[in-house]
C-alpha cells in the first residue's frame, strides 16, 4: 500500500472544492502535469543533447529564445492541444493568442496563459528554471473565444501554479482554497503531495533585487534596500540578499523561508521588466493563497487591468509585512521619483 498521494488523486479528491467540479478543470490540471513531466525530462538532459542555447530566433519581448524555450512552448501547447478542455493558450513566446481549433468549436471552457520556460538563460549554466501558468474560465458565452477571454483580471483566475525544474521537480499550485506542492517521483513518474497546506512566513530575512540596476530604482526602493541593509538586531537586519535570476526560483525559495522579490520599474522601463499576465498575477495568486502579499509598489497585482497580453508591471511579492513595509518606502518617497544617488 502506498503511502503517497499523487497529483491525479489529490485533484479528484479535492475536486469537490473546485468552482465548476465537472472534471474540466481536473484534466486540464492533469495535461499540465503531463507536459511538466515531458520538459522536465529534456530540462534534466540538458547539456546532453544538442538542446542547449539559442535557438536563432527571438520572441515579441525581443529576447533571444533558448531552444528550450521553443521545446516547452510546444509541449505545453501540444498537452493542452490534446486534452481538449482549453480554447485558447496565450504564451510569453507566441505574439498572438493561439487558438485550439479542436476545442474552439467543442465545448472547451478554459483559458491558459504561460510562461513555458521562465528563466532559461540559465539552463546553460544549471540554474533552475520554471513554468508559470493561469487558468481562467472563458467569459464570451458563444462562438470562437477572443483576446477579451484572455485579458483578465488576476482576481478572475480559478487556477494557478508553477513547476520548479530544480534539485528536484516540484509543482505548486492553487485552486483558490490554499497551495499545495507536489515533487516528481521519477521512480514512478508522478508528482507526489510533498508539501500540503504550504504558508508564507508572515516576515523573513531575505531580499531577492537585481541590485546591478540599483541607480536606476525609484527612491523608495533605494531607500528599501538601504532598510534592508542596516544592522538592527532587533529586526533581524541586515536582510540576506538572494537573487538568482530565476523568478520561480526566487519566490519558491522565500516562499518556503520568507522575503520578498522586487521588480522595480525604472525611468526607461516605466512598467518593470515582468509580464502582468503570465508571470506575475499566476505568482501572485499562489503567494496571496499562502499567505503572502503582492502589489507593484501600492496596488494589488491581482486587482490591475489587463489591457495587453504582454502587459508588464512592476512587482513586489512575498512576506505580508516586507511588501508592506517596502510599500511604506514607495509612498513615502513618491511615485517615479529617480533620485540619482541614494547613501
Ligand atoms: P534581470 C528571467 O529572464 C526573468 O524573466 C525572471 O525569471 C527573473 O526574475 C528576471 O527576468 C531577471 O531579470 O533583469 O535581473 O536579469
Amino acid at each position: 500500500m502506498n503511502n503517497f498521494m499523487t497529483l491525479g488523486q489529490f485533484i479528484i479528491e479535492k475536486q469537490a472544492e473546485f468552482p465548476y467540479a465537472k472534471g474540466e478543470l481536473s484534466r486540464l490540471l492533469r495535461d499540465i502535469g503531463i507536459a511538466a513531466k515531458i520538459v522536465n525530462r529534456e530540462v534534466n538532459k540538458a547539456g546532453l543533447m544538442d538542446i542547449l542555447g539559442s535557438s536563432g530566433t527571438t520572441n515579441i519581448q525581443g529576447e533571444h529564445q533558448q531552444k528550450l524555450d521553443v521545446y516547452a512552448n510546444e509541449q505545453f501547447i501540444a498537452a493542452l492541444r490534446s486534452g481538449g478542455e482549453c480554447c485558447i493558450v496565450a504564451s510569453e513566446e507566441n505574439d498572438e493568442i493561439i487558438r485550439i481549433e479542436s476545442a474552439v468549436s467543442g465545448n472547451a471552457k478554459y483559458i491558459v496563459a504561460i510562461d513555458p520556460l521562465d528563466g532559461s538563460s540559465n539552463i546553460d549554466v544549471n540554474v533552475p528554471v520554471g513554468t508559470i501558468f493561469s487558468i481562467f474560465r472563458r467569459k464570451s458565452a458563444e462562438g470562437p473565444a477572443r483576446l477579451s477571454d484572455v485579458l483578465q483580471r488576476g482576481t478572475d483566475q480559478v487556477a494557478a501554479g508553477y513547476i520548479i525544474y530544480g534539485s528536484s521537480t516540484m509543482l505548486v499550485y492553487t485552486t483558490g482554497c490554499g497551495v499545495n506542492g507536489f515533487t516528481l517521483d521519477p521512480s514512478i513518474g508522478e508528482f507526489c503531495l510533498s508539501h500540503p497546506g504550504m504558508k508564507m512566513p508572515e516576515s523573513g530575512v531575505i531580499y531577492s533585487i537585481n541590485e546591478g540596476n540599483y541607480i536606476h530604482f525609484p527612491l523608495g526602493v533605494k531607500q528599501y534596500i538601504k532598510y534592508c541593509q542596516v544592522e538592527d538586531a532587533a529586526t533581524k537586519r541586515p536582510y540576506t540578499s538572494r537573487y538568482i535570476g530565476s523568478m520561480v526560483a526566487d519566490l519558491h525559495r522565500n516562499l518556503i523561508k520568507g522575503g520578498i522579490f522586487i521588480y522595480p520599474n525604472t525611468a526607461a522601463a516605466p512598467n518593470g521588466k515582468l509580464r502582468l499576465l503570465y508571470e506575475c498575477n499566476p505568482l501572485a495568486f499562489v503567494i496571496e493563497q499562502a499567505g503572502g502579499r503582492a502589489t507593484d509598489g501600492a496596488n494589488r497585482i491581482l486587482d490591475l487591468e489587463v489591457n495587453e497580453l504582454h502587459q508588464r508591471t512592476p512587482v513586489f511579492i512575498g512576506s505580508a509585512l516586507m511588501v508592506s513595509e517596502a510599500e511604506k518606502f514607495m509612498a513615502a518617497a513618491g511615485e517615479n521619483v529617480f533620485a540619482q544617488s541614494v547613501i
